[in-house]
This record gives structure tokens, C-alpha cells and sequence, in this order.
């Protein structure tokens, strides 16, 4: 079917133009729709002016000197006022990852003391190996005795004074000693969050280099602390993620099954929520109610979770979440936290679907609210797939319309994995850079966000860097793309330039490699900190980049934060709202290279954003005489 300029404009995903199309007919607004209504946008929020941190506020400055104020009622200038507002979204970003680390660490705890009802610890060998960057003694003691003391390890992360976040360290000697002369070496990861809110409260830091210097700070307890822990501890208790094939995109949902979409963020609940679902009991009921079986997909970074563990199908990233539910064919929508839209309530209002809620932290209009928690995971996990099946019988068949598209996919490159595909060792890879064959590695990650065509800017960016012989790895939302768009199969080699597709051919693997959801952006980084340790560089000598080129979460702010942080140059493919002040965009875009060794970009054309990050490896290889 032909679809409208509209609907072509929104997405480059067939399955997601169907969906919108779909849409209009049974007249259900989306995101776009209310984006559309929502214009203009204010151009004192969209350049980071408006402050509302004291109740004298709100105040907005002018972006042109003689046409209104240029100082808040404190006296707050635009350089101070877009600092807080950044470090505030980098806070929210830091708190949001941290806490589902610490989330992962409660349940190893209570698996560690035999108290949670369905968890245990699968990854042995990983549960020694973090064990001993803790120096916890492992010699002839059980998995639940050093699973106790390194669950306690990494819990005290969260609310150390004083000291270091011990995966920090697994950077390399040269990038830690920066971050300590920089004074940006994180303590405890809570500690740096309240730090942010404490110096942006009106009348504390009004100095926007020592504010966005704390930015940086909190983010690296981000990325090296919090995501890591949550990366880490799930690949203890749910197993480290091996290359397993799944698919991705609405086509996963069936017709005669019933459908349930696991949606959010943390494996703590999915794992069991896939686990309930091959319950013989709940299966049979299944059947007694005429549905052929139980169908659980994942959406977002859940989706990517489950997928890279169990294959588990993933029905679509963000801007999909709703199209799901428009399908008519979910008898339930399972969240947990983050990027769970509250539209989603009236919307499954329309359709017979339940909106379950699952977290004390995330409450929901219109979502029935089933607390999950781990000491009864189980129980409650086949209490939920039980409202689900029970609900298949109110699925109005005249109403369901699932668009066929499905794309197969290999997902799960762990760091361990992307080892073993090498042979053991990293040898090959590092070969692979010397001799040109592989230009460099780029990170690419993030989310939708309307105010892009959705897709387009993670598939063209991605292939314009394969094409160039980059290999990409890639988390969250723009795994879920470039898997619709066929990217991340062995055979996706073809689209690749000559050197990448040799490699490529050589081990079996496709030119893209899935890593995970957000908080496994930690993978990426430790692959570059062991490609750094391995060459006797920093990070920020490696002809290594990263880009979000459809970013749009708080979360996304602290990533971008730690990666360049890290040494990585990154190309952000939407203006974060930062132009307000000159100050803070030569410091993010230029002064920072000082400071880190690494800078943004902003480039919304996603061809010229790989072309940026292509230039950057180019003159990294030059430096390092490779
Ligand atoms: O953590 S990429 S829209 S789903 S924030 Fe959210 Fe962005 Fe997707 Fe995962 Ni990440
Ligand atoms: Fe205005 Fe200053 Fe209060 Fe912000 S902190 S709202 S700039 S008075």
C-alpha cells in the first residue's frame, strides 16, 4: 500500500510505516503526532536558557544580547544556567543506569544468601574473574560464599565516600592518571549523583568548567561504575551473552499465540518472565483458551536482553512501543523501568491489551500494578503470564493487523565472546587495525527520538562506517535498527568494504556487533580499554568513535559524557540543548580535547557524521604510524 509523505517521512522501517497507517485508520495518535502538536518547540528550553531551579525562576535569557535579559533573578549568565542543566540531565542519566546496577546487585545478594525465589548464579567462571579484581579470596569456597562477598563489594560501590570505583581501573594506567589530574577520578557513584544536585541548587558552583568538569565525573561513575555493575552482575546471574541467532521487528508477534512484550530494562524481571512462559501449566491453559502456545518478545533494551541470552525475538526500539500495541494482537504489555511511555495506558485502553506495571519505582496511568520482587520472582512472574493468558480470550480477532516484516539477526558479542570468535586471544583484531584491513572501531548506540526519521539515522550511519571498513558495535536502540535493516548477519559482510568483509568472512561474524542494551555500552569499553592495554595506549590514541545518532534520553547525556570522557570522540546526530551558551559548546566540542583527549560533534546528517568519525580514526592511525 502506498503510504503518504507523512507517514514515509517518519520512519524508513516498513513495518513501523504500516503501523502508522494503521494508525491513522483507527485514528490513535503517537509520539510523532503529538510532536507534530507540540510545534514550535520552546527556543529557550531547545537551547538549554530556562531555569527553574529556584522559585524566584522561572527565568530565560535571550539569546540576543539587546533584546531581553542576559542574567537569571540570582544573577545566573547563559553560561551558567545551560552547565546546570546539562550536569542535572547527566545526574538523572548516572542515577537511572546506577540504579539498576544496584538493582542487580540486591538480587546477587539475596541469591548469595540462598533468599531469592528462582535466581542462582550461572556464570562461574565470571563470578571468579570479578571475585579477583575485588582481591575476594575464591580458593575451595562455594559460588553462594564469593557471590555474597562480591555482591557486598560492589553494593558498597553505590555509597563509598571515599577511594575508587574499582571497574574503573580496568582502564588503562594512562586514562586513569588523567582523570586524577583532571580531579575527575569518581568516588562513590552516589556520592558524585548528589554532588550534582548539591552544586546546581541556586547559589553554589556558578562556574561552568568546574560544573561540567563534576558532569564528567559523574558520568565516568556511570559508565565504568554503575552500568558495569549491572552489566557484570546480570552476566553472573543470567550467563555472560554468546552469539546466538534471533529476530527482530512487529512480524515476531503471531497470530494464534499469546503475545506477551517484556518492555524496560532490567533481566531481573524478563529472565523470569521468559522462564514463567515455558511453564507445562501455564502452556496448557494456553491452549485450553485456543492460542497455540505463548509467545514472549522483548522491546528495547529488555529486548535486547533476553534476545542476546535466551534468542528471544524483539519486536522494535523505542518509537515502536506503541505501533506494538496497535497491532491488537499483545495480551500484555510488561514494564519494568525507563523509556516506557505513559501513553501507553489510554492507548491500550483502545484494545483489549493489559498495561502491567511491575516496579515500586514506576507507576503508570492506566497499568495494573503487579510488584514484582525477587524473593517471590517466580511466583509472581507465572501470577503475570497467568493475567496474560487469560486475556487471550478477550483479543478481538477483527482487529488485529501484525505486519509480516521480521528480520533475522545474530546478537550477543559479549567482550568474552568477541574474544573466543578471535581464537582466544585479540591478536587477530589487533592485526586486523595494522595492517588496515579493519580502519578502526566505532561505537554506535542510543535511542529514537522524533525529531529524526526513525531508523534512518542509525542504519545510513552504520552503513556508511562498514562500508569504510569500520567494524561497528552497537547497544539499545540502534541495535535494534540496524538488526531490522539486516546489518547484523554474517552475511551483511557483502555490504562491507573489501578489508572489514575479509575479516568478517574469516570469523564468521557480522560486520556489526550486537553488545547488549545501554548499560552494555561497559562491553565496549572494556574492548577498548583491553585494545588500548594491549598497543601500551590510552584509550584516546585508538582510531576509535562513537556517535548516537538518534539520542534523545537523560541516560544518553551521561553515555556521551563517559565516552568522550574516555578518550572517545563522539558524534551526537541531534543537538543536545546546549547552544545557548557559547562557553559550554566550545567546551564540549573543542576545550575538552584538552581535558580528555576527546570532544563531541554535532551532525545531523548521519553520512557526514560517519565521515567525521572516519577522519578521526584516519588521523589516529596517522598518530599512532599505523
Ligand atoms: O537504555 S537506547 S530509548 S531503550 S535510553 Fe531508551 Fe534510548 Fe532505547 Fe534502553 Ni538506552
Ligand atoms: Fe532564576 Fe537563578 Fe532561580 Fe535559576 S536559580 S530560577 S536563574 S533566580
Amino acid at each position: 500500500m502506498p503510504y503518504s509523505e507523512k507517514i514515509l517521512n517518519r520512519s524508513v522501517d516498513p513495518a513501523t510505516q504500516k503501523m502508522l497507517g494503521r494508525a491513522e485508520e483507527l485514528d490513535l495518535e503517537t509520539a510523532w503526532d503529538r510532536y507534530e502538536k507540540m510545534l514550535p518547540q520552546c527556543g529557550f528550553g531547545e537551547l538549554g536558557l530556562c531555569c527553574r531551579i529556584c522559585n524566584m525562576g522561572p527565568c530565560r535569557i535571550s539569546p540576543f544580547e539587546d533584546t531581553g535579559p542576559q542574567k537569571g533573578i540570582c544573577g545566573a549568565t547563559a553560561d551558567i544556567i545551560v552547565a546546570r542543566n546539562l550536569i542535572r540531565m547527566i545526574a538523572g542519566g548516572a542515577a537511572a543506569h546506577s540504579d539498576h546496577g544496584r538493582d542487580l546487585a540486591h538480587t546477587l545478594l539475596l541469591t548469595a544468601q540462598g533468599k531469592s525465589g528462582g535466581y542462582e548464579i550461572k556464570d562461574e567462571i565470571k563470578l571468579s574473574a570479578l571475585a579477583r579484581e575485588y582481591r575476594i579470596e575464591t580458593q575451595g569456597r562455594s559460588k553462594e560464599d564469593i557471590g555474597l562477598d562480591l555482591a557486598e563489594s560492589v553494593y558498597a560501590e553505590f555509597g563509598k565516600q571515599e577511594g575508587f570505583v574499582q571497574f574503573s581501573r580496568r582502564a588503562p594506567k594512562k586514562r586513569v592518571e588523567l582523570w586524577k589530574k583532571a580531579g575527575i577520578d569518581p568516588r562513590g557513584i552516589d556520592r558524585e549523583i548528589v554532588e550534582i544536585m548539591h552544586r546546581t541548587h541556586i547559589g553554589v558552583d556558578n562556574d561552568p568548567v568546574n560544573l561540567i568538569l563534576q558532569g564528567l565525573k559523574t558520568s565516568i561513575a556511570d559508565g565504568w561504575g554503575g552500568s558495569a555493575i549491572a552489566t557484570e552482575i546480570s552476566d553472573v546471574l543470567f550467563g555472560t551473552p554468546e552469539p546466538v541467532r534471533s529476530m527482530v521487528n512487529l512480524g515476531v508477534l503471531k497470530h494464534e499465540h499469546v503475545n506477551i512484550i517484556a518492555h524496560g530494562h532490567e533481566p531481573v524481571l524478563s529472565e523470569m518472565i521468559v522462564a514463567a512462559a515455558h511453564d507445562p501449566k501455564l502452556v496448557e491453559q494456553a491452549k485450553a483458551c485456543g492460542a497455540a502456545g505463548i509467545n514472549v518478545v522483548g522491546m528495547c533494551c529488555t529486548g535486547n536482553e533476553i534476545s542476546m541470552r535466551h534468542g528471544i525475538p524483539i519486536a522494535g526500539n523505542f518509537l515502536q512501543q506503541e505501533l506494538a500495541v496497535i497491532t491488537g494482537a499483545v495480551e500484555a504489555m510488561i514494564v519494568d523501568v525507563q523509556c516506557i511511555m505513559p501513553a501507553l495506558g489510554d492507548l491500550c485502553e483502545c484494545f483489549h491489551t493489559k498495561f502491567i506495571s511491575t516496579s515500586p519505582k514506576a507507576k503508570f496511568p492506566g497499568a495494573i500494578h503487579m510488584e514484582f520482587n525477587e524473593e517471590h520472582a517466580m511466583e509472581i512472574a507465572k501470577e503475570i503470564v497467568g493475567t496474560a493468558v487469560e486475556n487471550y480470550a478477550n483479543r478481538n480477532k477483527g482487529k488485529v493487523f501484525i505486519p509480516e516484516d521480521t528480520t533475522d539477526c545474530m546478537v550477543g558479542f559479549s567482550a568474552e565472546a568477541i574474544v573466543k570468535a578471535l581464537g582466544g586471544t585479540l591478536d587477530p583484531l589487533l592485526d586486523a587495525i595494522k595492517s588496515g584491513a579493519i580502519k578502526g572501531i566505532a561505537g554506535v548506540v542510543g535511542c529514537n527520538n522524533v525529531k529524526i526519521k526513525h531508523d534512518e539515522g542509525h542504519v545510513e550511519l552504520v552503513k556508511e562506517l562498514i562500508r569504510n571498513n569500520v567494524l561497528v558495535t552497537t547497544t539499545g536502540c540502534n541495535a535494534i535498527a540496524v538488526a531490522k535493516a539486516g546489518l547484523m548477519l554474517p552475511e551483511a559482510s557483502a555490504q562491507a568494504g573489501e578489508g572489514l568483509r575479509g575479516v568478517c568472512q574469516a570469523l564468521g561474524i557480522p560486520p556489526v556487533l550486537h553488545m547488549g542494551s545501554c548499560v552494555d555500552i561497559s562491553r565496549i569499553l572494556t574492548v577498548c580499554a583491553a585494545v588500548a592495554n594491549a598497543l601500551g595506549v590510552d584509550i584516546s590514541d585508538l582510531p576509535v568513535a562513537g556517535a548516537a545518532p538518534e539520542w534523545m534520553s537523560e541516560k544518553a547525556v551521561s553515555i556521551g559524557s563517559y565516552v568522550v570522557s574516555s578518550g572517545i570522540f563522539t558524534v551526537l546526530g541531534t543537538v543536545p540543548q546546549v547552544l545557548g551558551s557559547p562557553l559550554v559548546t566550545q567546551i564540549l566540542t573543542k576545550t575538552a580535547n584538552d581535558v580528555v583527549g576527546a570532544a563531541f560533534a554535532v551532525e545531523t546528517d548521519p553520512i557526514k557524521g560517519a565521515g567525521l568519525m572516519i577522519a578521526h580514526m584516519d588521523a589516529k592511525r596517522k598518530a599512532l604510524g599505523i
